[in-house]
């Protein structure tokens, strides 16, 4: 059987990474961004030079596939933009190593090419809007429209207009959702973005589940005031509630649950003068865990401790949701697919859980999808030090075409 370019794999990927490059070494892809969008247009040029139709729906995700094909599809791909200061690899990867297998098919005459579509989708990280996983929430029929019409950008542009400027539309992105019916499963290769498969020398993984993911705004709300003249016991400064709440989470996280993790990403102080009280404090929280439960203890818990913490420094708070995107669980017999896919490979996958979210949990709901993983260097990811050696970026490519090949085969 053909098997996968590794050298026209590897070059793809170098290629890619240069857009959105930073001087660092980084990359900058953030979505709806003039660089996220020469990274699309990019893709679906490669997409026509092998050959194949690229069409981009009303959310901007990128599809390829033969020109004759008519589905039912055996989807896989993965997201093309990134996190600010992030590498080349997360998404990326999974999106170039899909079209590296729907190359290989098609150029071994494969009859399975025609039952494959693969894809690059649109902003899955969500940093732009707080609400990631937008190009698969649009292609899955699961939008929030109503934050979403909310939502700014961090520099306070709306988001229409952000989208209108972009080529697309609040009101068009539905409309990806008619596509999802021509899919049979979806396939996703990623880098694990831990420290697991390496302190375990594994070089594949079959992903379980991935956690679920709370997304929160809270705002506090104090006395803006001079800061010379103010004495301590009059202040009611809203910067120090919010970041005395802040610095307890990793406690009171732990003290819930050892496996559950939380994050506060962006803070930020209103007025923000170096002798100014700040009057108002804003703040993420992030909650992941694979149970539900545990992520609406976390939450409850850490909004008690912050109400009590702006009793004691006269403020208020309030919050808003951002997005929750619920655990989920892969296809068992789509995981055994993979598995076998490694064993045809001579390699014995692991399975573990995903700590990072990822745009197979939106397709889970709706079609047999399996995620499988190679591993980070150190375990490093959504920073420029993210690594992954190319054996094992080549190894997990040759994985996801004979997985491809199983699933598409299977379709009825
Ligand atoms: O945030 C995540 O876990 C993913 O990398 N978007
Ligand atoms: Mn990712
Ligand atoms: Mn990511």
């Amino acid at each position: 059987m053909n098997d996968i370019n590794g050298d026209r794999l590897l070059a793809d990927l170098r290629a890619l990474s240069d857009i959105g490059g930073l001087p660092n070494g980084g990359i900058d892809r953030l979505a709806w961004s003039e660089a996220d969008l020469k990274g699309r247009r990019w893709f679906a040029r490669r997409i026509r030079e092998a050959g194949l139709e690229a069409r981009e729906d009303s959310a901007l995700n990128v599809f390829g596939r033969l020109p004759e094909a008519s589905g039912p599809f055996i989807l896989t791909g993965s997201h093309l933009d990134s996190v600010p200061n992030g590498r080349r690899l997360d998404g990326a990867y999974g999106a170039v190593a899909a079209l590296e297998v729907l190359r290989t098919l098609v150029e071994a005459r494969d009859p399975l090419a025609e039952r494959v579509e693969i894809v690059g989708f649109s902003d899955e990280e969500g940093v732009r809007f707080s609400i990631g996983l937008l190009g698969s929430l649009a292609l899955c029929g699961e939008l929030p429209l109503e934050r979403l019409r909310d939502a700014r950008d961090l520099d306070g542009v709306r988001s229409d207009e952000v989208l209108v400027q972009a080529g697309t539309s609040l009101d068009r992105l539905a409309e990806a959702g008619a596509h999802l019916a021509s899919l049979a499963a979806f396939l996703e290769l990623h880098i694990e973005q831990g420290p697991r498969m390496e302190a375990a020398s594994m070089d594949l993984a079959v992903v379980t589940g991935i956690v679920g993911v709370h997304r929160q705004q809270f705002r506090v709300i104090g006395t803006q005031n001079h800061a010379g003249t103010t004495p301590f016991a009059l202040r009611h400064d809203a910067g120090r509630a919010a970041a005395r709440a802040i610095a307890g989470v990793e406690e009171l996280v732990q003290s819930i649950d050892a496996e559950a993790v939380a994050n506060v990403g962006i803070v930020r102080f209103y007025p923000g003068g170096v002798n100014v009280i700040p009057g108002e404090a804003s703040f993420s929280l992030e909650v992941r865990h694979w149970d539900e439960r545990v992520v609406r203890r976390i939450v409850d818990a850490f909004s008690r401790r912050l109400e009590e913490t702006c009793r004691e420094e006269g403020c208020n708070a309030s919050a808003e949701l951002l997005s929750w995107v619920p655990p989920a669980r892969m296809d068992e017999a789509t995981m055994r697919n993979l598995e076998m896919a490694c064993q045809e490979l001579g390699q014995t996958a692991g399975r573990l859980w995903s700590g990072a979210g990822h745009d197979a949990a939106v397709l889970s709901r709706h079609v047999p999808t399996g995620m499988l993983f190679v591993p980070s260097a150190g375990g490093v990811s959504h920073a420029p030090a993210e690594a992954t050696d190319d054996q094992h970026l080549v190894l997990g490519a040759r994985a996801l075409l004979r997985a491809v090949r199983v699933s598409a085969s299977r379709i009825k």
